[in-house]
């Protein structure tokens, strides 16, 4: 009953246009965040609900400078961008180093195992290559999942990964090769609070015995004032919750020190968490079912701030509506459309083109774009990149809600195709100032519900 009710709370928090889960074009597992340059990319994977197993094909990115408004910068690496996966690409990792950046992922072989590979690009958005043409970690085992990588302060680099048996190896310096044997982390009740049931990956000693957490997947291993975390998706009580223990060395011995996420309805059997610090302030990223059509097999990210303990402990933390913005977006300069706070009724694709958009947009629906700051001298005009290969529709610009105040309307007339790209400009015909939220709403006339209108580039205000 409990949970029953909370959900109905989450749900009526999607009506008010949170930001959890933070993308809604897509479903994005297994956040994995990396702050760069004064933004932080979230690295995901791409779940295809509909199946009964965890059946994903590609790696996502997308990136803010704010935490709310996130830009997407597509699928920049798949199975086929590695020639000895065949499927289950599953959760990744990506760092940066020396201007450089590695996309540790985990996938299928050809022959059955899982396998850690890594690409490499100069760009935290790609393009990516896979670094070896063959696997990094490949021992003949179903544990090679969830590889999460750190860079220590003295230079040296680790890979951790594991599912039910927990593993590192030390990196060389190039990121995509070792010379030290693989370690597998002694899973102790002092490291992980619990034991395992001999042999099983998933079940755990249950409520009335002695110990109520293990290490199941998902690590995460960071430095933070001289301490070492390593966050993990426990298990507990026949589902996954956020754990983590601390050591004084990257290699442990680690010490348990209690679950992050508890009782929490997230709909989804697993967890998978990153944490980060970022202009001041502490995210731990997470994933749920909650995004509507979602579940166990249609994972969605989230995020949440927290403020550590005074002794770095980090705090039990609840599933909230979202994040406040750090920043605010400028109308007056080219926007993508792609970078969104909440939408519905929309998603993205991506060419070589144009890059990323938004498409499959339908009647009702709509893009938020959260903080966006006019000024105190307000727009004169707007002017949207759009295509249609069919009939088009409305693009309406409204402020602070889906109803709220229209500014503005685009008609947009059949383009010569989706992606023949049209410039079309229009007149703010209120007068605007300061803060707002901007409303991107859709309209079609006539049309077969679920037909889509248009899609969408780019945008800005002018002055
Ligand atoms: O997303 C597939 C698998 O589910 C991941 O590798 C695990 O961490 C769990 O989230």
């Amino acid at each position: 009953m409990k949970v029953f009710g909370t959900l109905i709370m989450s749900l009526v928090g999607f009506a008010l246009h949170a930001q959890n889960p933070i993308v809604q074009t897509n479903f994005t597992p297994d956040p994995a965040p990396m702050v760069y340059n004064d933004r932080v990319y979230m690295y995901a994977g791409d779940d295809i609900p509909g199946y009964d197993f965890y059946y994903m094909t590609k790696w996502r990115v997308y990136s803010s400078a704010d935490m709310v408004n996130w830009t997407d910068h597509g699928a920049p690496i798949s199975l086929e961008s590695f020639s000895w996966a065949r499927d289950r690409a599953w959760a990744a990792q990506c760092v940066e180093r020396d201007g450089k950046f590695y996309w540790y992922i985990c996938a299928q072989t050809i022959d059955n195992n899982m396998a850690i590979g890594v690409a490499v690009a100069d760009s935290p958005t790609g393009p990516f290559k896979d670094a070896l043409g063959k696997p990094l970690i490949t021992t003949g085992s179903w544990s090679n999942i969830d590889p999460t990588a750190f860079v220590d302060d003295d230079g040296q680099a680790y890979l951790y990964w594991g599912n039910a048996k927990l593993f590192y190896v030390k990196l060389n310096k190039d990121m995509i090769s070792y010379s030290e044997e693989i370690v597998e982390v002694p899973q102790t009740v002092e490291s992980f609070g619990g034991l395992r049931r001999p042999g099983k990956s998933h079940e755990v000693l249950q409520k009335d015995e002695q110990y109520e957490d293990v290490f199941v997947e998902g690590p995460w291993i960071y430095k933070r004032d001289k301490k070492y975390y390593l966050l993990y998706a426990g298990m507990t009580q026949g589902t996954e919750c956020l754990s983590y223990a601390i050591s004084d060395t990257p290699t442990g011995p680690w010490r348990y020190q209690s679950k992050i996420m508890t009782d929490e309805p997230t709909n989804s059997f697993t967890n998978h968490g990153g944490i980060i610090d970022f202009k001041g302030k502490s995210y731990l990223f997470y994933h749920t079912g909650l995004l509507p059509g979602g579940g166990s097999y249609g994972r969605s990210s989230a995020v949440e701030e927290f403020t550590y303990g005074e002794n770095g402990e980090i705090p039990k933390i609840s599933i909230s509506k979202g994040v406040k913005p750090l920043s605010t977006i400028n109308p007056y300069e080219r926007n993508e459309a792609e970078t969104i706070a909440w939408s519905e009724k929309c998603s993205t694709d991506e060419d070589s083109e144009v890059g990323v958009y938004v498409s499959k947009i339908r009647s009702g629906g709509f893009i938020k774009v959260q903080s966006v700051d006019f000024g105190q001298v307000g727009p004169t005009g707007f002017a949207a990149s759009v295509a249609a290969g069919l009939d088009g529709g409305v693009l309406e610009v409204r402020l602070d809600s889906v109803a709220g105040l229209k500014i503005s309307s685009i008609d947009i007339p059949r383009t010569g195709g989706w992606n023949s790209w049209k410039t079309i400009e229009s007149k703010i015909v209120e007068n605007v100032r300061g803060l707002h939220d901007v409303y991107f709403v859709f309209q079609g006339q006539n049309l077969t519900a679920g037909r889509e209108l248009f899609n969408f580039d780019f945008w800005s205000f002018e002055k």
